[in-house]
């Protein structure tokens, strides 16, 4: 019998989250190299476990494109680290102040504050450190590329920390639908557009292919914020690793604050929708991406 869509697409995740896994458990500094702490703090936020959803949406998308695998696999690894980072920092005190993540305790609480915040900042580093390694070799200018990609994508202009910053800015305030929009964008969906863009960069597509993938991943990526947004409110501290219920309580700028649970789903929906349509001219090639999108409506971690 053939398993189901939604269970092919949940055993294919579960094979490519365990790919990524195990790379990154050998890209990582070992937790006993010097100095020590730091590499532990390190390790023990990045294999906490995770969706793996960036890297695998890149992996996926630069196969699309016929990309070498193992160099695909040391970018998607790059995006883990980057995205664990912003995990650590966002939990600090300072920020969102959370005591948990990937089902454990936040890095803050487990390791102190001062080794969290170093820790942050060090996988950041340490993706770039990753990045720029000659092995396996790619073009300078394709490489270059991809780093000013991802930089864009996690910095101020219109990236992940400017999105951040707004995000923190408007808390407790009314925020408008285009503001929100564009912090869920900066916040979450470049990050995405980055992911799927680097792997699609990283395996020479064309610039028209290039551009239908931006358009993917930038749905996509909002979609994902939405969701994050509606499980806040309905998932559950065990299944999602982390706490729940805070963006009500800290009166956050969210989908369902302000168009209500059922139009934020509608609009979540219609964004995965427009996405798979952008990747109708690579038809079954395109299929795990689809699947991705898709599995993004249901999911409850
Ligand atoms: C520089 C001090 C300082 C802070 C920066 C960059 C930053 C803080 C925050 C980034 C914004 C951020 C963390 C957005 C959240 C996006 C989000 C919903 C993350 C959760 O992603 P999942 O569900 O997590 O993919 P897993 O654990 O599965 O990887």
């Amino acid at each position: 019998m053939n398993p189901t869509p939604l269970a092919a697409i949940e055993t294919y995740l579960r094979e490519q989250r365990a790919l990524v896994d195990q790379a990154l458990e050998q890209f990582l500094p070992r937790a006993e190299e010097y100095p020590p702490a730091i590499h532990q703090a390190m390790r023990y936020s990045v294999l906490a476990g995770g969706k793996r959803l960036r890297p695998i949406l890149c992996l996926e998308t630069g196969r699309l494109f016929g990309g070498d695998e193992k160099s695909l696999l040391r970018l998607a690894c790059s995006l883990e680290l980057i995205h664990t980072y912003s995990l650590i920092h966002d939990d600090l005190p300072a920020l969102d102040n959370d005591d948990l993540r990937r089902g454990k305790p936040t890095c803050h609480r487990a390791f102190g504050e001062a080794t969290a915040i170093l820790a942050g900042d060090a996988l950041l580093t340490f993706a770039f450190e990753t990045l720029s390694s000659p092995d396996p070799p790619l073009p300078a200018e394709r490489r270059l590329r991809v780093i000013r990609e991802l930089t864009h994508a996690i910095g101020t202009r219109g990236g992940m920390v400017g999105g951040q910053m707004i995000d923190l800015e408007t808390t407790g305030q009314k925020t408008d639908a285009t503001t929100l929009e564009f912090i869920h964008s900066a916040k979450t969906g470049a990050f995405f557009r980055a992911a799927v863009r680097s792997g699609a960069l990283y395996a020479a597509a064309r610039e028209d292919d290039l551009e239908r993938v931006t358009v993917y991943g930038g749905m996509v990526g909002l979609a994902f914020q939405i969701v994050d947004d509606l499980l806040d409110v309905l998932g559950s501290k065990e299944a999602l690793g982390k706490s729940v219920g805070k963006d009500g309580r800290q009166r956050k700028a969210t989908y369902p604050a302000l168009h209500g649970m059922e139009q934020s789903r509608r609009i979540a929906s219609r964004l995965v929708e427009e996405a798979c349509k952008v990747l109708a001219p690579y038809g079954s090639r395109a299929e795990k991406l689809k699947g991705i999108a898709e599995f993004l409506l249901i999911r409850t971690t």
